[in-house]
């Protein structure tokens, strides 16, 4: 039974239910997410450690148990009694609610993204904890618990305070928690998800190394370790390695302004996409933000200044756009700051505005001399060079757009005469799915509900778009008629606001040819609306593979393992299996694949950005050798062709 408390203690142990009663409020769900939050809660105090240089081992063990560890080689939690409150440093820390918070802003409730609600979050949403800190030669041990008795819930109660254990040369922390089946719809722990975050910890943080080690399968421990001593220059490495880069090292900058720390790795490839990762704190910033503002701002003015100085930019030539040296530009950019503030959807975005003058202060200090330096010569002009070209390009395509605008208003031909619109105008209603081939477009056309079901038949293939510039693709007869329809515009046109459809789906047959069609409109999606992906409007429609008739009643099965669960022990049934949605009459399309009352359908998301950029240069890029080892080691497009991640949703 745990000691007898005193008044402030309550008062504590209040805050911590606080937390049980609303965790939503803390970790914004009680979800996969929310339980992984607990993990990363923890891990991210362990990163501290290591980023202030006190530590470079970090590990996470999935117990067989169902809890997780996590351990460190820094000084350990302080184990001193604190003046105030006459408990541990480790009694604080657990048991505070404002303890141990990182980026020091007061509002500790969960404002997205994965930032710091402190470790007494983790206890209060754990079934236990067990803390153990060596310092001092010295090994300490505490145990927390939540449990329910007559008086209710009781969350994160220590067991005992604080007690010595024994003597230890090593030094360090180590958690051990286990999430509260009580709180969360699921505590299974994702390997992949964890293992992805870690690699992402490790390119952040160079010198710290990260070891991930599953045992909860009996006898088939799994482990991965990540360690990068070029840190967010390997990151960048590792987004180009598909790529054809236009220089082997990519250029590295790094300064602090205001206390603001910034990092920043650039390097071109013969792309013309353009992707940057950026983090604070090492949380990642994907809506962007003031930091990658002033990060384009600075990369456009000591660009251009430098074309100038060398004379690729004559006097009176105008000064190039930021695009056109963005253009095949993959950078990586890592700010380390206090009382961050979060904007956007997703609560992703980057608002402090002394971000920005940061940013563009350290490159404008940074970049110049690199580019100077005569042993950057060529890697300098080439850049220089590949964004003259790329404005040239640019120029010569608007020339073509506009007279292609006046050859279409000419021949009057509706840019979307493929669409079968719907009569519905309510674009949070509204769905549009892009079929494969006539004959399904047809049946589509017939089978599904006009009212709020658009169809776009897709002719052929589409356009892989992964080495294609922006001009190339607008003369795609397919894309055009897609980006019409879809009404957002694309790249730096791009608004969310103007997309016409809830759901965009993509309908394709299940074998090799479909899953090629949806890794080509994958592509094009990723590259040119990838909002669209982020903000969850894509789908994949997922069409029968089998039909079990028996008698008047007809069962379709997706796939073999739902035929075999169907057809245990039935007798009398005759079977068809559809080769493509072309085999289905309307009707059958309707009720199987379109109608939501029945329809299974997987909705397309970003799991890992990094492994998606890796992936989409490696499946749609040029380079031909590395892909193929990929398709015939991984990718089944039969099966799953997703390169993004998917969740399987009954929508
Ligand atoms: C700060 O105070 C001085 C001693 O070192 C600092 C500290 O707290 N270090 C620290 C905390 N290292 N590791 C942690 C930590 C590790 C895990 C796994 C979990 C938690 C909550 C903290």
């Amino acid at each position: 039974m745990p000691h007898d408390y005193t008044v402030s203690d309550i008062k504590v142990m209040e805050g911590l239910e606080a937390v049980r009663v609303r965790p939503g409020m803390y970790i914004g769900s009680t979800g996969s997410r929310g339980l992984h939050h607990l993990l990363w809660e923890i891990v991210d105090n362990s990163v501290d450690e290591a980023a202030n240089g006190f530590a470079d081992v970090v590990s996470v063990t999935l117990e067989r148990d169902g809890s997780v560890t996590v351990e460190d080689n820094g000084r350990g939690i302080p184990v001193g009694i604190h003046e105030k409150l006459g408990v541990s440093g480790v009694e604080v820390v657990f048991t505070q609610l404002h303890a141990g918070g990182k980026f020091g802003n007061d509002s500790y409730s969960y404002s997205g993204g994965l930032h710091g609600v402190g470790a007494s979050v983790v206890n209060a949403l754990s079934e236990w904890v067990k803390v153990e800190v060596a310092t001092g030669g010295r090994l300490y041990e505490m145990r927390f618990r939540s449990y329910e008795d007559k008086d209710g819930m009781h969350s994160g109660i220590p067991e005992a305070p604080l007690c010595e254990t024994g003597r230890t040369r090593r030094q360090g922390t180590k958690v051990t928690f286990m999430p509260d089946a009580r709180v969360f719809e699921t505590v299974e722990m994702n390997f992949g998800l964890i293992s992805k975050r870690l690699r992402e910890l490790a390119y952040l943080n160079r010198s710290v190394h990260f070891k991930l080690t599953d045992l909860r399968e009996r006898g088939n421990a799994k482990e991965c370790e990540y360690f990068f001593e070029g840190g967010i220059s390997d990151f960048v490495k590792y987004l180009n390695a598909e790529k054809v880069p236009l220089y082997d090292e990519p250029i590295y900058i790094s300064g602090t302004k205001d206390n603001i720390s910034v990092e920043i790795a650039i390097q071109h490839s013969d792309g013309y996409s353009e992707n940057v990762f950026s983090y604070v704190n090492n949380i990642p910033t994907t809506e962007g933000g003031t930091h990658e503002t002033g990060f384009r701002s600075a990369l456009t003015k000591v660009m251009n200044d430098y074309c100038r100085r060398i004379g690729v930019l004559k006097d009176k030539d105008p000064s190039l756009s930021g695009e056109d040296f963005r253009e095949g530009l993959t950078a990586v950019i890592s700010l380390r700051m206090q009382n961050i503030q979060f904007e956007g959807q997703t609560k992703t975005k980057l608002g402090n505005t002394e971000a920005r003058p940061a940013v563009e202060s350290v490159m404008q200090d940074k970049l110049p001399p690199i580019l100077e330096d005569l042993k950057n010569a060529q890697l300098s002009a080439m850049i220089a060079e590949k964004a003259v070209r790329a404005a040239k390009a640019r120029e010569a395509a608007r020339r073509a757009k506009t007279m292609a605008r006046e050859k279409s208003k000419l021949e009057n031909a509706p840019l979307v005469g493929k669409l079968s619109s719907c009569t519905g105008r309510d674009p949070k209603q509204n769905e549009l799915f892009i079929v494969e081939g006539d004959s399904a477009g047809g049946s589509a056309k017939q089978g599904r509900d006009r009212r709020f079901q658009a169809i776009l038949p897709l002719r052929g293939k589409v356009l892989n778009v992964e080495k294609k510039r922006i001009e190339h693709v607008l003369e795609n007869e397919e894309l055009r008629s897609l980006i019409t329809a879809l009404g957002t515009g694309i790249g730096e046109d791009f608004n969310i606001n103007n997309l016409k459809y809830d759901k965009v789906v993509i309908l394709s047959d299940a074998d090799q040819d479909g899953g090629h069609i949806r890794a080509l409109l994958l592509t094009f999606f990723y590259r040119y609306t990838k909002e669209l992906i982020t903000d969850g409007h894509v789908y994949i429609g997922q069409p029968p593979l089998y039909k079990v008739q028996k008698g008047e009643t007809a069962i379709y099965c997706q796939d073999d393992r739902e035929l075999e669960k169907v057809t245990k022990g039935m007798r009398g049934y005759t079977l068809q299996r559809y080769k493509g949605l072309g085999e289905m009459n309307p009707e059958q399309l309707w009720e199987t694949t379109m109608d939501p009352k029945n329809r299974t359908m997987v909705r397309v998301s970003i799991e890992d950005a990094a492994t998606v950029e890796h992936l989409v240069t490696l499946l749609m890029g040029d380079k031909v050798a590395p892909r193929k080892e990929y398709i015939s080691e991984f990718a089944d497009f039969n099966k799953d062709d997703s390169f993004a991640g998917k969740a399987k949703l009954d929508v």
